[in-house]
């Protein structure tokens, strides 16, 4: 794998995850209680034998760039890298913004046309799943293709969301629509279950073939690619266009695979992480998550009643707390007799005894979860501080999208922002 070289795309100027995208780029969002999103791919690719990788980013953060700093540090041996590729550093006025996919990689072909390069990886910095991209070149090379997407069989309700794959019965992919709308379009791109049986892969009845926005191009074929036309997008743009052109072929996959660029999507797929038996598994010692070593003291509880949840490192659980079905992040401080149920809480930066927690000064209630306070089904970003007895749960006939002064209902879901400060009593 030493001659691959991957990408991953950071994030448009998209607002799909406001507000947790408000005040941090995509990458670094925090997931499964003391990751982030980047940790997803670049585990992928290290577990892959892929070492130089790539991050395009709109804005090179100051806690996203500790954050990789301080996590791939590769052998001097082996070498490898994870390098920030920033659209712009400083201004906000758009003009130098990544305008799409392909042009994101496209501002940065230089770093493509280094010595040593025959393939370059392109991957989604918003998924969740596990897949060797090992596996993917063999079936790339096999078929002696330009381009290798990575297709996943999905129900015909779904489709629309997705780009939709045609192949023909060697896996080559012979026609391309970027999220079908009518049946016609849908019409035009189904496959039949029974060939995708076929392959080995237990269609379970779902007849359409996504793109899960993973894809494997030959250097020459991105570089002609991004060369010869002015497209955009990869979806849009570049594969419709793409497969008449060269040999673009599909690599069949079956496994958990999840796209969390929405803050629904976002939710619901941390809170499936609680599950006993999680579809998305951070306890698999063959394929780690990599992600920041910390130096983090264990988590003291004093007689909590926790069901069905996960409790990272560092944190204080005050007597008679009750947690269900929630993620409780790092360092997260939780007062006696707290509620807390379908609970994404992120956690916080440092300690409540830290003077960067402020509260001696600002009087503002203790960082963490107050006492006696009640949290149903919302996401808590970092750093916030809850009062005391305060309510924080979706009132009935609640519309999808509201917001009531700092807390926001985004997709049906509450997202508390971070370093919110709620005061004791303050109700939803
Ligand atoms: P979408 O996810 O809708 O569909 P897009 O919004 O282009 O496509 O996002 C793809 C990835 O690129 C995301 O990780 C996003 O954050 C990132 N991204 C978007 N714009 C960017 C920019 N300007 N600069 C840097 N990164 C950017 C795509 C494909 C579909 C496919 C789905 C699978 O277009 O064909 O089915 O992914 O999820
Ligand atoms: P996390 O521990 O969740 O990965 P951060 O990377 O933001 O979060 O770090 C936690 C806290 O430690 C932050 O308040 C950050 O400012 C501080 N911190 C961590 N590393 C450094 C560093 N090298 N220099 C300055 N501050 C740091």
């Amino acid at each position: 794998m030493n001659n691959v070289v991957c990408f991953v795309l950071g994030g448009g100027k998209g607002t799909r995850l406001q507000p947790l995208t408000s005040e941090r780029s995509k990458p670094a969002v925090p997931i499964g209680g003391k990751y982030r999103l980047i940790d997803i791919p670049i585990s992928n690719c290290i577990n892959s034998g892929i070492r130089r990788n790539y991050l395009l980013t709109q804005f090179n953060s100051v806690s996203l760039h500790r954050h990789l700093r301080q996590t791939y540090n590769f052998d001097p041996f082996n070498g490898g890298f994870v390098e920030i590729l920033a659209a712009q550093q400083t201004n906000n006025d758009g003009a130098d913004w990544y305008q799409g996919t392909a042009d994101a990689v496209r501002k940065q072909l230089r770093y493509i046309q280094q010595p040593g390069i025959d393939y370059v990886l392109i991957l989604s910095g918003d998924q969740l799943y596990r897949m060797d991209f090992a596996k993917m070149l063999k079936v790339h090379q096999g078929a002696q293709a330009d381009v290798t997407i990575a297709t996943l069989p999905i129900d015909k309700e779904a489709a629309s969301a997705f780009g939709i794959t045609k192949l023909d019965d060697s896996g080559r992919v012979v026609g391309f629509l970027e999220k079908p709308e009518s049946d016609s379009e849908l019409a035009h791109v189904r496959t039949s279950p029974e060939w995708i049986d076929e392959q080995g892969i237990e269609s379970k009845g779902r007849e359409y073939l996504a793109s899960m926005g993973i894809y494997l191009f030959n250097r020459s074929t991105l570089v002609d690619l991004l060369e010869k036309t002015d497209y955009q997008d990869f979806g849009k743009e570049i594969f419709p266009a793409a497969i008449r052109a060269k040999h673009v072929q599909s690599f069949l996959f079956d496994g958990y695979w999840e796209d969390i660029g929405t803050i629904k999507a976002f939710y619901e797929s941390q809170l499936e992480m609680t599950l006993p038996n999680p579809p998305f598994e951070m306890h698999n010692a063959d394929l780690p998550i990599y992600t920041r070593p910390r130096f983090l003291p264990s988590t003291r509880l004093d007689d909590a009643k926790v069901k069905q949840s996960l409790i990272a490192d560092g944190c204080v659980i005050e007597k008679n707390v009750s947690i269900t079905r929630s993620l409780i992040g790092l360092r997260s401080h939780v007062g006696e007799g707290a509620v807390l149920s379908g609970v994404v809480l992120m956690g916080a930066d440092y300690y409540r005894s830290d003077r960067r927690a402020n509260q001696e000064v600002s009087g503002d209630p203790l960082l963490g979860i107050g006492a006696g306070t009640h949290i149903e089904g919302a996401i808590v970003d970092k750093n916030c501080c809850i009062g005391k007895n305060v309510k924080i749960v979706k009132p009935a006939n609640c519309p999808d999208d509201a917001r009531c002064g700092d807390v926001i209902i985004r997709d049906g879901v509450i997202v508390v922002p971070r370093g919110t400060v709620l005061e004791d009593g303050w109700e939803l």
